[in-house]
């Protein structure tokens, strides 16, 4: 073998998969968290590289709106909450292209959707100091919808900064990947959420964690997550993976193609 050819195609390495025990725990969960994914010099660049993508490009706002603010919000907190959100952060910078394609990332993302894995889009939610923005429950199928299951589509949300509990970290409902795709309440002033009646923060499991940990989570996981209460920065990277013969019908990023981080993307599969 040369060495090109040992370089090409090697993304998924079996270094970097997970053990028998972690699978099982994301088949009965719909997450798990990956400690150190990356390390703390690691951090420190896709940070520094962070903040200057957010001075530059990022968008802020109250947050998600919605009827689900009513119940999550006291009166006097409802106008004053913060978002700092942007999309696509590889297209903007070399390091986060980079950390989308690493394979301690990819492997185990190709562990739960296959050997042919698609990057769909990255997201960027920044909850501010005092007043970063809870978000209701949901599943992030509704944001970008699939036909395919559970795992044919999965998120990696890379911490940037600690997430203790004062800061509102995940929260998961135990299982609920299992549920398929649910109908959110959407439309004119609504980000898709769940009803609040019936699916409440109070019910699931929270999930603090540290900077460079990555949960992977199925995109029909419900989840949703608190205020940021303390007076530092909160930064969490979602990256969207799926397999490429899981067809969209609706949402973020539709009809558009996406670098295949792992494996191909065949001709018959995107066929309708
Ligand atoms: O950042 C959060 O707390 C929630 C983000 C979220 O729900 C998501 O990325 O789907």
């Amino acid at each position: 073998m040369t060495v090109a050819e040992a370089r090409i195609g090697a993304t998924v390495r079996a270094e970097y998969q997970m053990d028998e025990q972690e699978l099982a725990f994301f088949r009965e969960n719909g997450w798990m968290k990956l400690e150190q994914v990356f390390d703390e010099v690691e951090m420190q660049t896709l940070s520094e590289e962070l903040d200057r993508l957010i001075d530059e490009w990022a968008e802020e706002s109250m947050g998600w709106a919605g009827d689900w603010r009513e119940e999550y919000l006291d009166p006097d907190e409802r106008q004053g909450t913060s978002l700092i959100a942007m999309h696509d952060l590889q297209h903007y910078s070399e390091a986060f292209r980079q950390m989308v394609e690493d394979p301690r990332l990819v492997t185990p993302v190709a562990q739960l959707i296959g050997e042919n894995v698609e990057l769909h889009h990255t997201t960027l939610h920044a909850k501010p100091p005092d007043r970063g923005s809870p978000f209701p429950m949901h599943q992030d199928w509704a944001f970008y919808k699939h036909h395919g299951g559970p795992t044919e589509y999965i998120d990696a949300l890379l911490h940037v900064d600690d997430v203790p509990s004062e800061k509102g970290p995940l929260q998961f409902i135990k299982g609920s990947h299992e549920l398929g795709a649910l109908e959110h309440i959407e439309g004119e002033g609504q980000a898709p959420h769940l009803p609040t009646d019936e699916y409440h923060l109070d019910d699931a499991t929270e999930v603090p964690a540290a900077a460079g940990d990555v949960i992977l989570m199925s995109y029909h996981s419900i989840h949703g997550s608190d205020q940021n209460r303390t007076d530092e920065m909160r930064r969490l990277v979602r990256i969207g993976y799926r397999d490429p013969a899981n067809e969209q019908f609706e949402g973020q990023s539709l009809g558009r193609d996406g670098i295949m981080v792992a494996g191909k993307k065949r001709a018959a599969d995107t066929e309708t």
